[in-house]
This record gives structure tokens, sequence and C-alpha cells, in this order.
């Protein structure tokens, strides 16, 4: 006769989400207000997000192409940036994973990459060793990525180069292509 007392062990499913919850509550207060129908799950501070992914997808396949992603500003601009896996749709995950990105960081960050693709473009144009060479510049979080093509593999350590020793850029990812 031994009574079973198993009860104890209740710690399961923990979420890891808590953190983003305090920052972007503040954001999401205004959303949340039109979203207080869905509840099934323990995600409580994903709440307003996912039923803003649901809203945007409008064939409910569980992604967001580029096309239904349209309607949300803040995501369409940086599409590649928010597709992490960079299959071409944007998983519940990535489109929260990059809203509440925006949210908290939207007037800092993104100035600054405009500010740092603004001065590697002036420098690459400065650069006699790159003369003619039509180099695109994009840059997300401070990292600079290089695109285009050069005439030969000196221009292009010379580009990454001249990118890397810029204020502010935090790596270069090269994409240029050698010109055959
Ligand atoms: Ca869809
Ligand atoms: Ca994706």
């Amino acid at each position: 006769m031994n009574p079973d007392n198993k009860f104890k062990d209740s710690s399961k499913g923990k979420l890891t989400a808590g953190a983003i919850a305090t920052s972007v509550a503040l954001a999401l207060a205004v959303i949340s207000s039109q979203v207080s129908a869905i509840g099934t799950e323990d995600t409580i501070n994903q709440k307003p997000l996912s039923a803003e992914f649901k809203k945007l997808d409008t064939n409910s396949d569980k992604q967001l192409s580029q096309e239904e992603v349209a309607r949300d500003k803040d995501v369409s601009s940086y599409f590649a940036e928010a597709d992490i896996n960079q299959d071409g749709f944007l998983s519940v995950d990535e489109y929260i994973d990059f809203k509440s990105n925006v949210q908290q960081m939207r007037v800092s960050a993104y100035i600054d990459d405009t500010t740092v693709t603004a001065k590697v473009k002036a420098e690459l144009i400065k650069d006699a060793g790159l003369d003619g060479i039509d180099i695109s510049v994009e840059t997300h979080k401070g990292q600079v990525i290089l695109s285009g093509f050069v005439n030969n593999g000196e221009q292009l350590l010379r580009a990454v180069h001249i990118a890397s020793g810029v204020n502010g850029v935090q790596s270069v990812k090269n994409a240029l292509v050698i010109r055959s």
C-alpha cells in the first residue's frame, strides 16, 4: 500500500520568450487592444504579433510571402533581413522576431545603418583603384554587404578592406563577383 505522490514534477514547458515581453509590451499595448479574442496557449507576450501574422497570412499557409507582407511596411522593406533562413517566406518565428526587433530599435538602428551605407559608398567612390566600379552597399545592423561586379581579386579585397575601415561597420560580408 504505497500512495503515489508524483504531483511535484510540474516544471515542464518553460518559455524562453519572457525577456522580450517587457520591452515590447509598450509598443504592443496599442495593438493588443484590438486582439483580445485569441489565447489558447501560454504565449501571452506573442499573442498580438501572432495575430498580426494571421491577418497578413491571407492564404493561411502559416508563412508570409513577400506579397502578403506588403501591407506591413516595417517588414516588407526588410524582407530579406527578416527571412533568416532565406527561403523566401517568413515563418511565424521570423516574423515575430523581426517585428519585436523593429519595435525596439527602429529609430536608432536603422538610421545608423543608413548612415553607414552612405559612408561606405562615399569611401568606395573616393578610391581611385575602384574607379568606375559599381558596388552596391547594404547595411543591416552594422553588417555591410557588398555586391556587384569587380574586375579582379585585388579590387574585391580593396573594397572589403575599405568598407571594414568605415566607422560603425561591424562586419563586411562579401557578395562581390569577379567579372570574368
Ligand atoms: Ca501565406
Ligand atoms: Ca524564412
